[in-house]
């Protein structure tokens, strides 16, 4: 055991959302001294780098935000119903500013290693300009959809024109007029295609999986809105916190099949009308996700829409979906309509796969080649444990977190994880399933309470048991079985990555559910943790590690 002091009491890796509010927690409120590393530019994660027309929020805007400090959520307006990628970005650097973060947050500096050290129990992060620093905490705030799937396809070098992917948008890039190629129609893509249809000379979208969509209802929202809003907002957080999905609507407590058919129908077209994807999904009825019956009404009532809106009989069947409504659900401002253009053509590649990308486009197996000036990648994200796995990131032993996580990414709660001491993840794998900055906020705040309690008590190590972590996932396993989402193909369980094992990624019961699990496991005296003291370490040089105060678990039982 040696004792050494840290360069820093905290390194926190992402200025997102959730770097940004635990860089304030660490530092503001719990007087810590923090280092922040981005890779980006600038602060803002997603809405840093999501910079392709049409790249906006699909939760509304007053909802998505933070809601910890009453001045920063009234003082921030809002014009339209969703919220345009500029418009968040501009409010993340106003928070930065206003909390005056920015001298903490080491910009274009990617963090590529973090090990943690047995003898000094410090954390030493190296970056990519082979700096070191030293640290007791390590959170990890990398974002869940952050780190590019840009899938193999033959000749992608080859390409001579302007190949890009859409969560890495180049400021210059103007596509008005242009022969403009999509690969993806996922949330990004169909936002990405409805925007470029109204500017690109042509586009052509090249569709692997067709789409359930419902409208958003986005539009303007005038200033007496947005006051009675503000009036409202500590009964829409309170709603918002106790809710299942933390989109800022009551989900349903009716089950679909208990109702008439014409009333399916009605209440269906009542929120197709509203807009709004999860609305759609949960506010409808509360077994859309779970009745396979319910889900096909759900369904078929899509499909209706489709073969309404789209003119042309066979663009509208490939544009219609056969499997289970139970991907993440996608709203947008008239996707299907964008079909009816003259200068979009859907290629379906399900059947007819791209066979490679030529240096004047994208040739199918039918061997018709298109001809491009743009190729945009919609094609996602490995998403969750992406931006984890692609650092050297080392707890205990030296185990790299590809070695704890061979059979997909786990975690206690969503925030921490066995064998890698003081280290915190905000959004890590089974975290909640919701509109995400509420969740953020509250493991941002469960994390903060216990780095408190830490601090106070002399805390040199608390991690995670692996019974804890063993439990949390049996549990987000059986909760994702209840539901449908399994046996669609997507992003939420790994499905979209070639070779990615398929695992359940989130905790599907709720945020309300969510908050009441993280309040009882610290009400426990943190249940399923365990901890060493400094004064310990001193008293026993081999750095004793029997539980204590707090401390619940042992040493015993955890991997070697
Ligand atoms: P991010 O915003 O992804 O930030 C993570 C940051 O970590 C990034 O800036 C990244 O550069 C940095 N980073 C990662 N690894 C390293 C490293 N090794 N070194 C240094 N820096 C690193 N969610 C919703 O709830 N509602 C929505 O409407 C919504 N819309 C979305 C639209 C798009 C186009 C996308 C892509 C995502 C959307 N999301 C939405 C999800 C969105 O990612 C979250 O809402 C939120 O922005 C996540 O914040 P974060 O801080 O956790 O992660
Ligand atoms: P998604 O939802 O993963 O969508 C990616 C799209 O790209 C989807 O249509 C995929 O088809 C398609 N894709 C991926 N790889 C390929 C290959 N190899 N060939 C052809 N097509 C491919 O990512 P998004 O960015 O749209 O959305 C992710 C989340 O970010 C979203 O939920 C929001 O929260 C923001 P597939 O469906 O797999 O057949």
């Amino acid at each position: 055991m040696s004792t050494i002091d840290p360069d820093v009491d905290a390194v926190v890796i992402g200025a997102g959302f959730g770097g940004i509010y635990m860089l304030h927690k660490l530092r503001n409120e719990l007087g810590l001294s923090v280092k922040a590393f981005e890779k980006g530019g600038g602060v803002g994660g997603t809405w840093y780098f999501n910079r392709y027309p049409g790249a906006k929020s699909d939760t509304e805007g007053f909802v998505y935000r933070y809601s910890f400090d009453e001045d920063l959520l009234r003082e921030w307006d809002w014009t339209t119903r969703y919220l345009d990628q500029p418009d968040v970005l501009a409010y993340l650097e106003h928070v930065v500013e206003r909390f005056d973060l920015g001298r903490d947050i080491t910009l274009d500096t990617e963090v590529t290693g973090a090990v943690f050290d047995e003898d000094s129990a410090l954390w030493t992060v190296t970056t990519d300009d082979g700096a070191r620093f030293t640290s007791r905490y390590l959170v990890n705030a990398v974002g869940l959809l952050a780190r590019s799937n840009i899938p193999d396809f033959p000749g992608l070098d080859a390409f001579a024109g302007r190949l890009v992917h859409t969560n890495a948008w180049p400021a210059d890039l103007d596509i008005t007029g242009k022969r403009v190629g999509v690969i993806g129609t996922g949330s990004t893509g169909t936002q990405f295609i409805i925007a470029a249809a109204k500017q690109a000379g042509h586009l052509t979208v090249f569709q692997r999986s067709p789409q359930y969509c419902v409208p958003s209802g986005n539009g303007p929202v005038d200033r007496a809105e947005v006051a009675r809003t503000k009036e409202n907002f500590d009964a829409i957080w309170h709603q918002v916190r106790n809710s299942v999905v933390a989109f800022g609507f009551e989900e349903s407590g009716v089950e679909a099949m208990s109702v008439s058919e014409e009333e399916r129908r009605r209440v269906f077209q009542e929120n197709w009308d509203k807009g709004n994807g999860f609305r759609f999904m949960f506010g409808t009825f509360c077994d859309i996700a779970t009745n396979p019956e319910a889900n096909a009404a759900a369904a078929g009532f899509i499909r209706s829409k489709i073969a309404e809106i789209v003119d042309d009989p066979e663009t509208a069947a490939a544009l219609t979906p056969t499997d289970l409504y139970a991907k993440r659900p996608l709203c947008n401002e008239g996707y299907y309509e964008t079909y009816n253009r003259e200068n979009v053509d859907l290629v379906p590649i399900k059947d007819n796969p791209i066979q490679e990308i030529t240096a004047a486009g994208v040739r199918t197996a039918d061997g018709v080649e298109h001809e491009l000036d743009v190729l945009v990648l919609a094609t996602g994200f490995d998403a969750v444990d992406g931006n984890y796995r692609a650092m050297n990131l080392r707890g205990r032993d030296g185990r790299h977190i590809d070695e704890h996580w061979t059979d997909g990414p786990t975690s206690y709660l969503g925030v921490s994880k066995a064998g890698f001491p003081n280290m915190f993840m905000i959004l890590g794998p089974n975290g909640p399933f919701t509109n995400l900055p509420p969740s953020i906020e509250a493991q941002v705040d469960w994390i903060g309470e216990l780095v408190a309690h830490a601090e106070r008590d002399g805390v040199r190590t608390v991690e995670p048991t692996r019974e804890a972590e063993d439990g949390w996932t049996a549990t987000c396993e059986e909760i994702a079985n209840m539901t449908l989402f399994p046996q669609a193909d997507s992003w939420i369980f790994g499905a979209n990555i070639p070779g990615k094992k398929n695992a359940v990624m989130f905790y599907m019961a709720g945020i309300a559910a969510y908050r009441q699990q993280l309040a009882d496991v610290a009400a426990a005296g943190y249940a399923g943790f365990e901890r060493s003291t400094r004064q310990e370490a001193v008293n026993s040089e081999n750095g004793g590690r029997t539980g204590l105060g707090l401390a619940t678990g042992s040493r015993a039982g955890r991997e070697a």
